[in-house]
């Protein structure tokens, strides 16, 4: 082996140890953390979206419905409007109430600033408990590297980062959906620069800034079904799809898992039906039902 493909070599397995272990410790990661909760909740690949209204007593009703519905679900999300009315000290508890399940918990914040509010910001998420984040790659490729790497370096196991690729809600397509001109190595002498999605390069700079997860709309099969092979290409590292959208939102799990989706996450479906138990169970045996793309 020559010295440059041995140290290609050696940052490909660099870049493995940080799919499923941190690079200088055997400590798991985010993925491997999240991992390990399916296994412990009968292969449960939902992520609950706690989005509750905010309030008096949104403590007690946060904590009350994870101990209705721990048993299937992987994870918790909490999106800014809980974090907004909330203290710390109050998320801190709803996050250690999560891991007494062996629940990993996402702070879903779509990150989007400059990098050194960006790791102020995350060094507050792994001060109130959080596992995770999610991240907005608009901010720029070096931008997504800097921050990503910042959240890679905190907490027990590193801090997960889950960027933005396409999201569910209609008007995506009017942004995530966007073509736009970029300078590539594709584009011809003529025309320096080639034309692509948007999403695209949201993927490419998600793969390329080692985020732990992409998020793709469950309402976009087709778009994570691209995403899927385009992440399974890749030889030395594990990047999870998280799928919202289901449900409430017009999307199909069924359909999102069996087009690549690691993580399905609900919140209205579940939280607002007739009987949150019942909902759960079924989407955590539908979710079980698909082999991970991990295994
Ligand atoms: O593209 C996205 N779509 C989406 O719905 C990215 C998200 N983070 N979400 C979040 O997923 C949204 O903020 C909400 O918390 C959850 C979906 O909830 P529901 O439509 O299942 O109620």
């Amino acid at each position: 082996m020559s010295d440059e493909s041995k140290r290609d070599h050696n940052q490909g397995e660099d870049r493995h140890a940080r799919g499923f272990m941190s690079t200088s410790t055997s400590i798991p990661t985010f993925l491997k953390r999240l991992s390990r909760s399916v296994e412990e909740h009968d292969g449960s690949r939902v992520v609950l979206a706690l989005d509750l209204e905010p309030r008096d007593t949104l403590v007690d009703r946060v904590c009350s419905t994870i101990d209705a519905l721990a048993c299937y679900i992987c994870g918790i999300k909490i999106n800014m409007h809980l974090l907004l009315p909330s203290s710390m000290y109050d998320i801190k508890y709803v996050n250690d109430h999560a891991h007494s399940y062996g629940l990993q918990s996402i702070a879903d914040i779509k990150l989007n600033d400059i990098p050194s509010t960006n790791k102020v910001a995350i060094d507050s998420l792994t001060d109130s408990g959080f596992d995770a984040f999610t991240i907005n790659p608009i901010i720029g490729l070096d931008a997504l590297n800097d921050t990503i790497n910042h959240a890679h370096s905190r907490g027990v196991g590193g801090m997960g980062a889950i960027a933005l690729v396409y999201m569910s809600h209609k008007s995506a397509e009017s942004s995530y959906g966007m073509q736009v001109k970029v300078a590539s190595e594709r584009a011809s002498n003529q025309d320096p620069l080639s034309s692509t999605k948007l999403y695209r390069i949201f993927l490419e700079w998600a793969l390329a800034s080692d985020a732990d997860g992409i998020v793709v709309g469950a309402t976009r099969p087709e778009i994570i079904m691209e995403c899927r092979e385009i992440v399974g290409k890749q030889k030395h590292r594990i990047t999870a799809i998280f799928s919202p959208g289901s449900g409430a939102q017009g999307g199909d799990p069924s359909i999102a898992l069996r087009s690549g989706a690691d993580y399905i996450i609900v919140g209205r479906s579940i939280l607002y039906s007739n009987d949150p138990v019942k909902e759960a169970s079924r989407l955590a045996k539908i979710s079980s039902s698909y082999p991970p793309a991990w295994a």
